[in-house]
């Protein structure tokens, strides 16, 4: 890898764009994603050779090649693992997985729960797409019921995946939702992520336009979003819609409900609508995780964003007591003092 910066010294997007040919179908939501990448990385502030990318197995999942920077191209679903034996190994590096919603909640779930839990500082960028792209179209884990595809010709009848909810759920610190063409909210989530402080966890929604076109088009086309995203700010009311002339109310107990805003008859105040608290409760997250179009707008942006210690530190720690408290330890001697046997 060269460092070619720019003659200020900076780096560009171009620094991080490789020399590999991008074999993704034309048209496909994962360009736009790169390319929003790419941009963010000369902003995060990492030398480029301390940025990792660290993938499964998947059309996502070839994201790696297409950086210029290190990275790992690993084994279905593993990647979650691989990055936690990295950051651990090496935690100044800035580690980012990209995984499909196959590769991540299906063959790598239980890898995906137990990076989150761990709350290890590394950045998950989950695509959805909501089938199977690199294997040609098979229902994915974030299907919807009744999806009818080349795996389940007369509709699917799992029940999806919420991948807000399953973050959460493994009491993920970060959380968050983008789609992958709206580029300036999908920057700035990314550089939010880096900036965080433990496990990442964001869900970008992306289109596959060959095997599950359109997928999200009922709340990402341009002539409805704003009636049909929840856009997220932190300390500001939950508003939507262009004139932001509705909201949501929340009772007592955690149910939301869509409310006219204003002071006319059958209208709401603004003071009674939810303000947005990325610190609240992991309920409240939830809450607006179960939200959904059409009953409601879909959020959108940081759902959560809480502080706990990191993995890596409190490893880091616990070797440095033992080692005050035990000395260096000798591996070899470990490994000799019990009995051994020699197997022939
Ligand atoms: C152990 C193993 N099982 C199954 C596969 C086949 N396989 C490759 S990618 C994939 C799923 C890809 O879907 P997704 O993660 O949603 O990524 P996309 O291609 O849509 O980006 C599967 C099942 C494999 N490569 N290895
Ligand atoms: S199959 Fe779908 S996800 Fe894969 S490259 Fe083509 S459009 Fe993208």
């Amino acid at each position: 890898m060269t460092t070619n910066a720019s003659s200020n010294g900076k780096l560009t997007r171009k620094d991080f764009v490789s020399d590999q040919e991008v074999r993704w179908c034309p048209g496909c939501g994962d360009y736009a994603i790169l390319k929003a990448v790419q941009s963010v990385m000369p902003e995060i502030d990492v030398p480029r050779e301390n940025i990792v990318f660290v993938s499964g197995i998947g059309c996502s999942s070839r994201f790696p090649y297409y950086m210029n920077t290190y990275g790992m191209h690993t084994i279905h679903g593993r990647a979650p693992a691989i990055a936690t034996g990295l950051k651990l190994a090496r935690p100044d590096l800035s580690v980012w997985v990209v995984t499909g919603d196959g590769d991540g909640l299906s063959i790598g779930g239980n890898h995906l729960l137990h990076a989150l839990r761990r709350n290890i500082d590394i950045n998950i960028l989950l695509f959805n797409n909501r089938i199977y792209g690199l294997t040609k179209g098979q229902y994915s884990p974030t299907s919807e019921l009744g999806k009818i595809n080349k795996s389940a010709p007369m509709g699917s009848i799992d029940r999806p995946v919420n991948p807000l909810a399953f973050a959460l759920g493994a009491s993920a610190t970060f959380v968050a939702r983008c789609v992958d063409v709206e580029v300036k909210v999908l920057q700035s989530v990314l550089q939010r992520a880096a900036a965080h402080k433990g496990g990442a966890f964001i869900e970008i929604l992306q289109n596959c336009n060959v095997f599950n076109d359109g997928a999200f088009v009922p709340i990402t086309d341009r002539a409805v979003r704003d009636d049909r995203q929840l856009r997220l700010e932190h300390g500001k009311p939950l508003l939507f819609g262009k004139d932001k002339s509705r909201g949501i109310r929340v009772r007592p107990d955690l149910t939301p409900e869509v409310v006219e805003v204003g002071d006319g008859p059958g209208q709401v105040p603004v003071s009674e609508i939810a303000v947005h608290d990325e610190r609240g409760s992991a309920a409240y997250a939830f809450m607006l995780a179960q939200m959904d179009y059409p009953e409601f707008p879909a959020p959108m942006g940081v759902l959560h964003a809480v502080d706990a210690p990191a993995y890596e530190q409190l490893s880091a720690a616990q070797i440095a007591a033992a080692k005050q408290k035990n000395g260096a330890g000798d591996l070899k001697s470990l490994l000799h003092a019990g009995t051994t046997w020699d197997v022939h």
